[in-house]
């Protein structure tokens, strides 16, 4: 719990700070803003991740200095875990040897580490280092603010998701008052991809089919896509999300050919609608509104079988859509 990581802080000097592959705005924002935290209260800290950085966080401060393994030795006193559901996601050697501190938002997080702070009322880690960097009397520069509303802005999908409350908004404030320009993260996450992400987009679009009630749609991603739109790591973030635009989708379905006869799936749902256990029906799993996973066999086949399974959960749920947005978005699930 907080009080628990407030003294491991005061006591201990070296940290490490890690977060889970495919690392999405939450990861990378939180764990940068936690080292910028530690750094002004004099303690060591560094980032340390497997995985590469998407280009959409390498402007955040620190990201340059982000250190890259596969292994974590014996020389911190503690590495804290940021939202890891457990201790192998972050894809490092040796971290369930070492003192870790697990933080997370998500309440289906395994309690792996030495100590747990999880809190599933924050809308991200972010705001939970926020409520740290209160608990600990630091204050917060503009390096902590602008990793930390990196992290609100992508896993509140611009405030837009059930997850953003009053707190949200109000720690949001406090950022913008230390120092954010809220466009300029907003430029870094919607507006900077390479152009092979409309090419990828015009070709998964033209793809895109409905049942004949229209409140279900799905669309595909081929290899080949992949090799004529030149696509990079990224391009389809949020794809899955497009057909949900129109007021009477309420689930969607997005599949990728990742080689022959083997697909990613990613699902979505506007608000009863539950696809995680659609997913789970296929060995995947998720949240209520974004779930995911993998099918093996036929394409049509295996399309026709997961879009039955949705069409099926669709009609069984009796509310009609209501404009619901989703909730816990996360792009690790595209
Ligand atoms: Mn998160």
């Amino acid at each position: 719990m907080l009080s628990q990581v407030v003294e491991l802080i005061e006591n201990k000097q070296n940290f490490a700070i890690t977060t889970h592959v495919r690392p999405d705005g939450d990861g990378i924002g939180s764990s940068l803003g936690l080292c910028w935290l530690l750094r002004s209260l004099g303690k060591s800290a560094e980032v340390i991740v497997s995985d590469g950085i998407p280009a959409t966080y390498h402007s955040l401060p620190g990201a340059n200095e982000i250190v890259h393994v596969g292994e974590v030795n014996g020389k911190y006193d503690a590495v804290f875990v940021i939202e890891c559901s457990d201790v192998e996601r972050p894809n490092i050697k040796n971290l369930e040897n070492q003192f870790t501190v697990n933080i997370d938002h998500h309440s289906t997080c395994e309690h792996f580490g030495t100590i747990n702070w999880i809190d599933p009322t924050a809308s991200a880690v972010g705001e939970m280092i926020y409520n740290l960097c209160k608990a600990i009397g630091g204050r917060i520069s503009k390096e902590i603010a602008e990793c930390l509303y990196m992290a609100l802005v992508t896993d509140t999908g611009s405030f837009h998701f059930p997850n953003t409350t009053e707190r949200t908004l109000k720690v949001a404030s406090e950022l913008v008052k230390a120092g954010v320009k809220p466009a300029h993260i907003s430029e870094a996450v919607y507006n900077s991809y390479p152009w092979s992400r409309i090419e990828l987009m015009s070709q998964v679009l033209a793809t895109v089919r409905r049942d004949p009630s229209g409140r279900v749609a799905w669309m595909r991603q081929t290899l080949e896509m992949r090799v004529s739109s030149g696509m990079v790591d990224g391009d389809n973030s949020g794809f899955v999300n497009i057909p949900l635009a129109a007021k009477e989708v309420v689930a969607s379905v997005y599949m990728r050919e990742v080689s022959p006869n083997f697909f990613r799936v990613s699902l979505r749902s506007k608000g009863t609608i539950n696809v995680a256990r659609i997913a789970e029906k296929f060995d995947g799993g998720g949240h209520k509104n974004a779930a995911g996973c993998r099918v093996e066999g036929d394409w049509d086949e295996c399309e026709r079988r997961i879009v039955a399974a949705v069409i099926e959960a669709v009609n069984e749920d009796n509310h009609s859509t209501n404009g619901h947005a989703l909730s816990d978005f996360e792009f690790t699930l595209v």
